[in-house]
């Protein structure tokens, strides 16, 4: 047993032993197993943002296969996706590196000033397909953030029942938020803290930026250090239940690999738990992605 991922676990004290079971596995499985630290490789974009812009810059990546191949081959803790592409892949995939089924969705057909996900699948779904979590976006900020709120409070609790954990994808977006704004430090510690208290196993935000957006918050920002990033992922971490919950950071859209590295590099240094890296892998060729999946774990192993 790992005495990393024990404690972690020992976080989590009050849980049934299915969803303590499925969190150990996450931890427990590829090249980052037992250091408490994961990678996950998520690849709902095709749905979120469209297939060619997802999936053109590197064309092996439109068929299902290639996602779990790579997050086995790369060592990933675990491969998120919507129903569809698990589905197509469960069969040969499930039992050989967790799944994690991404319950809500929303496309880019449409500009709506207050978003909010569709329902795209179910728990039963996801005990069907042999996954090991659900995931779930939320969008605090939004005018509908109120009806997600209350779905994922029955989704969490219905997902517990079988055993599986909540992985909460928590996007601050909508109302008169700016683009801003939705990266900004006191949003991102916000939405990590808002996804905790719904009850989230596991925290996914974007990596926060100095930005202060909130103006009431502003004044408790002036004691706080966020002047770099491993400063403000210390103050996000801090932020849900003071480390208590395990916190990932997303990729974001492709970019260079120094700037990859280097944001893998203060993730670290300020304590996050790890990465969920969608464009950054399969938008570039299938050994670029691979080596800079590996390069990432090497940085959180390290
Ligand atoms: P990336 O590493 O590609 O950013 O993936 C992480 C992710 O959360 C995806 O699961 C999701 O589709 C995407 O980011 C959403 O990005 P955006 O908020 O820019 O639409």
């Amino acid at each position: 047993m790992s005495e990393a991922v024990e404690k972690i676990l020992g976080n989590y004290a009050g849980e049934n032993p299915g969803v303590i079971g499925n969190l150990r596995r996450l931890m427990n499985t590829g090249t980052l197993a037992g250091t408490g630290k994961m990678v996950i490789l998520p690849v709902d974009q095709g749905f979120e943002h469209g297939p060619a812009r997802s999936f053109a810059p590197n064309p092996p990546a439109y068929d299902p296969g290639y996602h779990p191949k790579l997050a086995v081959e790369s060592g990933c803790n675990g491969y998120a996706a919507p129903l569809g592409f698990i589905e197509a892949i469960a069969h040969e995939f499930a039992g050989e590196i967790p799944l994690i089924l991404k319950v809500n969705n929303s496309d880019s057909l449409g500009d709506p000033g207050q978003p909010c996900s569709a329902l795209t699948s179910a728990v039963d779904d996801a005990q069907r397909l042999g996954c090991s979590a659900i995931g779930f976006t939320i969008y605090p900020g939004s005018g509908f953030r109120n009806e997600m709120y209350a779905q994922i409070r029955d989704i969490i609790r219905e997902a517990r029942d079988v055993g599986l954990p909540s992985i909460l994808w928590a996007y601050a977006r909508g109302g008169d938020m700016s683009k801003q704004g939705e990266t900004a430090v006191d949003v991102i510690a916000y939405a990590a803290q808002i996804a905790c208290q719904l009850g989230a196993h596991v925290v996914k935000v974007k990596p926060p930026t100095e930005h202060v957006w909130l103006d009431a918050a502003k004044k408790s920002y002036e004691n706080i250090p966020v002047g770099t990033l491993e400063e403000r992922v210390r103050h996000v971490v801090q932020s849900a239940f003071d480390g208590r919950r395990i916190v990932i950071f997303s990729g974001g859209a492709a970019k260079d690999r120094d700037s990859v590295i280097e944001d893998i590099r203060g993730i670290k240094a300020g304590g996050g738990f790890g990465s969920i890296v969608g464009r950054n892998a399969f938008q570039r060729s299938h050994d670029d992605g691979l080596s800079l999946l590996r390069d990432i774990m090497a940085i959180y192993k390290g």
